[in-house]
């Protein structure tokens, strides 16, 4: 029996095209004999729509982006839509979330594929929406004694009320220089380097603009590591990799948003270092209640001081993305990495039925 995979791509996001491009991939890698690929696209504006079933290659993005005349209620998922009568139809067995973001990688969409009954791809509901919001997440690594840097956060009606003391609190614990940030954003969007106090009152305002909570973190000197986590209660390892700036870049915007970056793999970095990388990241695999994978980010400083940055639950995924490059260099190629997410798919749904709900 082939697995019947539901594709759920698009999204009402900064990142659509992005999404399109890793489903494209996705779907080129996909074993035919093995799947029955089921496409639902989320249009910008939200629509959900259910495509026939896949039956040759789909060769670009535009055959990706079904009309939005055959929209339907997310609810309706439950069904392929697709089987004949006899067959009866008995809906997908497995959904595959590409989507970034807000209505995506928070939690949202899990929460309603598990009121639906329906095996997902990934992470749950608990780790894509702390994953989400910086400050939950590093106030769970804190507890969890993991590593970090310097942060403190602030709410916009907490600064508004009284600016000067939102300053004085960055400058007398964490100084110069900091970073400001969206606390709930997975892109780099509103994220500003600051030196002095007046950047520091412009990169609140520009934060500002992208959520109604702030994260301000200490800056460092430091290596950027990462290193991919794929499975549920045993989790594994990939090897590390590095972030290099290709230039020298000061501004921050060049280095994320124009992504003037160079990836190498397997980083340069001592085998002490590798050990004490992969326990952090573990940690914060089973910290965080992780299923499936994430990608987890390291400051590693010239004395060695090892912190752990943040973890995606829904890392870059294309085959030229960081995680899948990690796994590939590990010995898992991209189709392997794929077929091994959905097999977690499935044994954690199968894990989560044999729950007792009454006594
Ligand atoms: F389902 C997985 F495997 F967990 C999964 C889902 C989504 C891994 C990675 C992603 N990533 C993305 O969807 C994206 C960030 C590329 C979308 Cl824009």
């Amino acid at each position: 029996m082939k697995t019947k995979l539901g594709l759920l791509y698009g999204g009402k996001s900064a990142e659509h095209d992005v999404s399109l491009q890793t489903a494209l991939a996705v779907i080129k890698a996909l074993d035919l004999e093995k799947f029955d690929i089921y496409p639902i696209y989320i249009t910008k504006e939200g629509a959900w729509v259910k495509g026939p079933q896949l039956t040759g290659t789909v060769e670009d993005v535009k055959s990706l982006r079904l009309s939005a005349e055959a929209a339907m209620s997310p609810l309706a998922m439950r069904s392929t839509g697709q089987d004949s009568k006899e067959d009866g139809d008995e809906g997908f067995d497995v959904i595959f979330p590409l989507l970034h973001g807000p209505n995506g990688e928070d939690g949202t969409v899990q929460g309603m594929l598990e009121l639906l009954n329906l095996p997902y791809v990934g992470n749950g509901v608990l780790a894509s929406s702390a994953g989400m919001d910086k400050v939950v997440m590093k106030n769970i690594f804190a507890q969890a004694g993991l590593p970090q840097v310097k942060y403190t956060w602030f709410i916009r009606s907490e600064w508004e009320t009284d600016k000067d003391r939102a300053y004085d609190k960055i400058e007398a614990e964490l100084g110069y220089p900091c970073f400001v940030k969206p606390a709930n954003l997975g892109s780099s969007v509103g994220i500003s380097k600051c030196v002095n106090r007046e950047e520091l009152a412009n990169a609140f305002v520009e934060a500002f603009l992208f959520d109604r909570k702030i994260i301000v973190e200490e800056g460092i000197v430091a290596r950027e590591i990462e290193i991919g986590v794929l499975g549920n209660d045993q989790p594994k390892c990939s090897v590390a990799g590095e972030i290099i700036a290709k230039k020298d870049f000061y501004d921050y915007k060049a280095k994320y948003e124009d992504g003037d970056t160079a990836m190498v793999i397997p980083a340069d970095i001592s085998e002490d270092d590798y050990q004490s990388l992969s326990e952090m990241a573990i940690s914060s695999f089973k910290s965080l209640d992780c299923s499936g994978l994430v990608r987890a980010d390291f400051f590693l400083t010239k004395e060695g001081k090892a912190y752990i940055n943040e973890v995606n639950t829904m890392p870059g995924f294309t085959p030229f993305s960081m995680f899948p490059l990690l796994w590939k260099h590990t010995g898992v190629e991209y189709p392997q990495l794929i077929e091994t997410l959905v097999n977690l798919a499935q044994e954690r749904y199968e894990e989560k039925q044999k729950i007792k709900y009454s006594f």
